[in-house]
């Protein structure tokens, strides 16, 4: 009976390695190119609704479903998530996009959901950075961290981009924020 057993869970190591992954309320979505994608909202999941986290503990809670923090690659895409969080009316979240400070690659953000580098954030038409923040002066500004701007304090890195909900009277933007900070997130897999 063991070695049946046995057997058993051999012939299904793939179905086995599937079940690991937790079971969430996901929602799909095909861009524009055909491709589809899954998301899970925090706040749409019974298991994370409510929950605020900091970047590494969101995105570790992503994994658990076997997804990662959201990349955002098209404009549609970028409208798609902004329309959830505006109709849900959270405030902010976490997508999976970082910056990638004295790497040996290069320098800037991307995706590290994918991998997918996010371009010079020098250049406006690069993402959908905000044109204001804390300090109201264009994002990435990395405010907490440069001497100076209002808001500064020392050695916090703004290293991590959520998407703000009109919290500088800007629409729904792109925010270098410090990744200590705790919000929803949205996982994508
Ligand atoms: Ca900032």
């Amino acid at each position: 009976m063991k070695g049946l057993l046995l057997c058993l869970l051999l012939g299904n190591i793939s179905t086995l390695v599937l079940s690991q992954c937790r079971g969430g309320n996901t929602v799909r979505w095909r861009d524009p190119r055909g491709v589809t994608h899954n998301y899970l909202f925090s706040w749409e999941n019974a298991a994370t609704r409510g929950q605020e986290l900091e970047w590494g503990s969101a995105q570790a809670t992503c994994r658990q479903y076997c997804m990662n923090l959201v990349s955002i690659e098209t404009p549609g895409e970028n409208n798609f998530i902004k329309q959830r969080i505006a109709n849900a009316r959270v405030r902010y979240i976490w997508t999976s996009g970082r910056k990638c400070n004295g790497c040996n690659l290069f320098n800037g953000w991307f995706w590290s959901g994918s991998g997918v580098r996010i371009g010079s954030a020098n250049n406006r038409a690069n993402g959908d950075w905000s044109h204001t923040g804390g300090a109201g002066i264009p994002q990435p500004d990395n405010r907490e961290n440069t001497p100076g701007l209002a808001g500064f304090r020392r050695g916090n890195e703004e290293s991590c981009l959520s998407i703000l909900n009109n919290f500088y009277g800007d629409g729904l933007k792109w925010h270098d924020v410090a990744c200590y900070h705790v919000k929803p997130f949205v996982c994508e897999g």
